[in-house]
């Protein structure tokens, strides 16, 4: 156990942890499981009712997986790995969140997560070395270890539309999803979106409304997900190829089973190049966007005929051709922006009561008591969906007051963009670790994996630090500068840098959110590891112990 000793007027007021988690999604209840081992107590602060964060907020129809679910699921318990069945390659949001529930349970995690708990503030006390947290509630408590475990997509955001409280029928944001069924039978319904949860609920409700209007602001390039059940002996198989899944998930890029091909689009014949394409395009998951030619993400010529073989897919599916072209996207090529994964998505643009409004030809002016006004006529709903996406990455961490040292905040840290060191400290911020953090290469990643090299890490250095009888540990201002100069130059050459999404911080529901920035580490896991790896095994440099 560490010493958690505080002055006598704090500790009467505060109860004191040697380390609060925010955030009991993936990586926080993984991160309890490992700081428990270490024998310090652990209290996890989790805003929503139930365990599991992104699986448990993102309940609306037809969330899943887009990772195989066997390459998903922790690594750290062979037991659980032997255990646990998967039902589909890409298993639905409701078996993900009983996953995770049963890893809680089984590893005794439960009693030391508090729901309904949402962080509202964390202060340095330099006197104490400690950071002092404060819930919504009022209620304060004290740790020597931050560790932030609230996920990249957790700031959900909604349209800044006029009269957007005024619907009179219901409106959800999917990540705000209700716990009830919701009946669609007969409804008529719109959902604004079409980014990769836009796509997974509109293909899913699709054929149980009454109308469905899909409001397209701007296309993406979807490509076929190929989910299907695993079959029993499938999954013996699988089970019994973990060591070898494992190992090859190490050494991929974003730790998926899908690895670049080292080939140039131009270096084969264009009937290769085809046949190769259109085996691609008959693959499950990724394989399309992580397995392709290794400069389709990166050569400006090579991106535009894929792009072109991808649209001719889509004037294949959908019947009408207006409707097709709006669904091909100009202003981008494929894979520099989140591929979403389908189900029989453009299909639905054949059905005779879907409707397809692109809001750049005719913009949503505002949401009346009745429905949407766009710019040549209104609708009448009676349900409105939200798949307005979230503030990524650096959302959840604005979202908390959080303050250093002389009580600088993070986010005036981070003003002008992530400075980080290693995507999880930043200089100013002692004893604070930023699990899956800007900068980190988790978010380019298939995110357990490397939540996993994350928390070890974290977990290592919080071993390290007890067994050297050190209470404070920091980032040093040089360190972050070269890390996150080398974060910069690694995406330089990225084309998804000139694109505007998520990925590169764009979120036109929030103020400030106009500037592109490098939030992601796009080295590659691999090379991300043996960096965090040599930085801890040179006493862990670049930062100030004591
Ligand atoms: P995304 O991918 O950010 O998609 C959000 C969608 O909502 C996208 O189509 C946006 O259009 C659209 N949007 C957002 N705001 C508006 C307004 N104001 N008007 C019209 N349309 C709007 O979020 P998702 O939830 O789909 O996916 C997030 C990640 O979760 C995903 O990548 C997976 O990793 C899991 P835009 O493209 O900005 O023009």
């Amino acid at each position: 156990m560490l010493d958690t000793t505080v002055a006598p007027s704090v500790a009467a007021k505060t109860t004191t942890f040697d380390a609060i988690v925010i955030g009991g999604g993936i990586a926080g209840i993984y991160q309890l499981y490992r700081l428990r081992a270490l024998g310090l107590s652990v209290r996890v602060f989790e805003t929503g009712g139930g365990v599991g964060g992104t699986w448990y907020w993102n309940r609306y129809p037809g969330a899943r997986f887009d990772s195989e679910s066997y390459t998903y699921g922790y690594a750290f318990s062979d037991d659980l790995l032997r255990d646990w069945n998967w039902s589909e390659h890409f298993a639905p949001q409701p078996e993900t969140e009983r996953y995770l529930n049963h890893v809680v349970d089984r590893f005794d995690l439960r009693r030391d997560i508090q729901c309904h708990s949402r962080v509202a503030s964390a202060a340095w006390d330099e006197s104490v070395r400690q950071w002092d947290v404060v819930l919504d509630d009022g209620k304060s408590y004290r740790c020597r270890f931050l560790i932030t475990a609230v996920g990249p997509l957790s700031a959900d955001t909604l349209p800044r539309f006029e009269g957007i409280g005024d619907f009179k029928g219901r409106s959800f944001h999917t990540y705000r999803w209700p716990h009830e069924a919701i009946d669609f039978s007969g409804k008529r319904v719109a959902v604004i979106g079409t980014g990769a949860t836009g796509v997974q609920v509109i293909q899913t409700i699709a054929p149980l409304v009454g109308s469905l209007t899909v409001f397209q602001r701007t296309a993406n390039w979807c490509t076929p997900l190929h989910n299907k059940k695993i079959a029993e002996e499938e999954q013996a198989k699988i089970k019994a190829g973990y060591p070898a899944m494992f190992d090859l998930l190490r050494r991929t890029p974003g730790c998926y089973i899908h690895d670049t091909d080292p080939r140039g689009t131009f270096e084969v014949t264009p009937e290769e190049r085809e046949a190769n394409w259109e085996r691609l395009y008959a693959e499950p998951g990724f394989s399309i966007w992580m397995a392709n030619f290794r400069d389709v993400l990166t050569d400006l010529k090579a991106n535009a005929l894929f792009s072109a073989f991808v649209a001719n897919k889509i004037r294949q599916r959908v019947k009408d051709p207006v409707v097709a072209e709006r669904l091909i996207p100009k202003n981008h090529g494929f894979g520099t922006r989140r591929v979403p994964q389908e189900t029989g998505y453009y299909e639905v643009y054949n059905l005779p009561h879907v409707e397809l409004v692109a809001t750049v030809e005719t913009p949503i002016l505002q949401v009346t008591p009745n429905g949407i006004a766009c710019s040549d006529q209104s609708y009448d709903f009676d349900i409105i969906i939200y798949a307005t996406g979230f503030d990524a990455v650096l959302g959840s961490f604005d979202r908390i007051d959080i303050r250093g040292v002389g009580g600088v905040t993070l986010k005036e840290h981070w003003a002008v963009g992530p400075k980080t060191y290693l995507g999880m400290m930043s200089a100013g911020f002692p004893n604070l670790l930023t699990i899956v953090g800007p900068h980190n290469a988790s978010t380019r990643c298939n995110i357990p994996r490397c939540i996993e090299q994350n928390v070890d890490w974290a977990s290592d250095l919080v071993r390290y630090v007890g067994a050297h009888g050190i209470t404070r540990f920091e980032a040093m201002p040089d360190a972050e500068a070269e890390w996150s100069r080398h974060v910069e130059e690694l995406a330089a050459g990225m084309l998804y840098t000139q694109v505007d999404s998520w990925l590169t911080g764009i979120n036109t529901n929030v103020e400030g959110r106009n500037v592109r920035r490098v939030l992601q580490y796009q080295g590659g896991a691999p090379q991300y590891r043996e960096r965090c790896d040599a930085v801890a095994a040179a006493g862990y440099a670049g930062m100030v112990l004591g």
